[in-house]
Order: structure tokens, then C-alpha cells, then sequence
């Protein structure tokens, strides 16, 4: 049985497991970190590129969350280490109508949050996950990690953000997923 502290930290309706599923929709893309690229466009001051090499010279930290996926799987205490999206954002000035953010991933994968969502202190761009280099199947080189939605939220092998005044929805949030995606209100589906 888990410990009445796990049960806590378990959402209504998860269960919890120690292996680490892969859940990705259609095929995954190999990448070579010398030619990678990650474009921030939008509602910014200024469009910017940045290259794999630009954000492993970035402040690196380590933040330990607990992962839920809409499919019912839910995993605890994830050491993920990479570049916190606080410190990733002090090189992009937003412009004052910047209320969203769809977030592009290699292959065509979006995911749209709001900008105050994205902005929370444990959103984080990682490329570790328990202490091992993030696997191509769980996102590597880089994923994005919002600890408090839903695992789809979690966008793996980023290569932008677009900054937008209205909320566009993102590949999941059109196809039947929950906009808002608060797994503890078990905003699941539509
Ligand atoms: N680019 C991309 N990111 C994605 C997905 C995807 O299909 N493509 N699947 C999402 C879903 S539904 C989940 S549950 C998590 C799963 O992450 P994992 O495969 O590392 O466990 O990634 C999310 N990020
Ligand atoms: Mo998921």
C-alpha cells in the first residue's frame, strides 16, 4: 500500500507507477544537438534563435516534481535538470499584450498555456531526467516540464515559443484534451 503522504500527492482518479512511460504521437524525431535550434517569435520585443550550445551556458538547476499524464499514469519525484523557464525568459523582453504562449516542439507538436502559467518558479527547459541524459523518446535534447498541468502540457523536443495576445489552442488542446489541464481538478477532456 502507499503511504498516506503518496496518496496525497496522487490526483484523484491517477495511479502511481515507478517506470517511466513514453507517450508521443506519431514518430519521434532524432536530433542533432550541433544543428538544433529554438526560436522565441511573437508578441516579443525582439525574435530571437538560440542554438543547444547557447542554453547549456545558461544557469543550470535541478527541480525535483511529480509527473501526470492524462492516461491515468502518474510519477513522482522526477529530478529534472536543465534551465528553469524564470532564467530561460530573462533573454526575451515581452511585449505588455504577451498574454500566451504556443509552444512548438520538433515535429509539428504544439502546446498553448497561458504566460503567467508558463512563468511559475518550476517550469523548466531539461535535458536530464534522474540524473541521465534525457532519451530521445522522452524528449531529448531539450523538454519543456509544467509540473502543474497535465503531462501533455510537457512539451519534448522543443524548438520555440510563440508569444501571442489570444490563446490558440495547441495539437492535444484541439483534439478533445482539457484547455486549462489542472490535474488536480481533473480537467481532462472538453
Ligand atoms: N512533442 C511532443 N511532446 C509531447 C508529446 C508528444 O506526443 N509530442 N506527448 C505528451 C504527452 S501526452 C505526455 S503524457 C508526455 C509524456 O512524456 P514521456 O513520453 O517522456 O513520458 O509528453 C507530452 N509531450
Ligand atoms: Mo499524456
Amino acid at each position: 500500500m502507499f503511504s498516506q503522504n503518496l496518496k496525497n500527492r496522487t490526483p484523484q482518479g491517477q495511479f502511481l507507477t515507478e517506470k517511466f512511460p513514453v507517450l508521443t504521437y506519431g514518430p519521434t524525431p532524432v536530433l542533432d544537438k550541433k544543428t538544433w535550434k529554438f526560436k522565441v517569435f511573437g508578441l516579443v520585443e525582439e525574435a530571437k534563435e538560440f542554438t543547444y550550445q547557447q542554453f547549456l551556458e545558461m544557469p543550470q538547476v535541478k527541480i525535483r516534481s511529480d509527473f501526470h499524464c492524462v492516461t491515468r499514469w502518474s510519477k513522482l519525484d522526477n529530478d529534472w535538470e536543465g534551465i528553469s523557464v524564470l532564467d530561460f525568459m530573462k533573454n526575451i523582453k515581452l511585449n505588455e499584450n504577451a498574454k500566451f504562449v504556443l509552444v512548438h516542439g520538433y515535429g509539428n507538436y504544439t502546446t498553448n498555456l497561458p504566460v503567467k502559467v508558463f512563468l511559475d518558479d518550476d517550469t523548466i527547459f531539461a535535458h536530464t531526467h534522474n540524473g541521465k541524459p534525457l532519451t530521445t523518446e522522452h524528449g531529448g535534447p531539450l523538454r519543456l516540464v509544467v509540473p502543474k498541468r497535465y503531462a501533455w502540457k510537457s512539451a519534448k523536443w522543443v524548438n520555440g515559443l510563440e508569444f501571442l495576445e489570444k490563446d490558440v489552442l495547441g495539437f492535444w488542446e484541439k483534439n478533445g484534451y482539457n484547455n486549462n489541464a489542472d490535474p488536480w481538478k481533473e480537467e481532462r477532456y472538453w
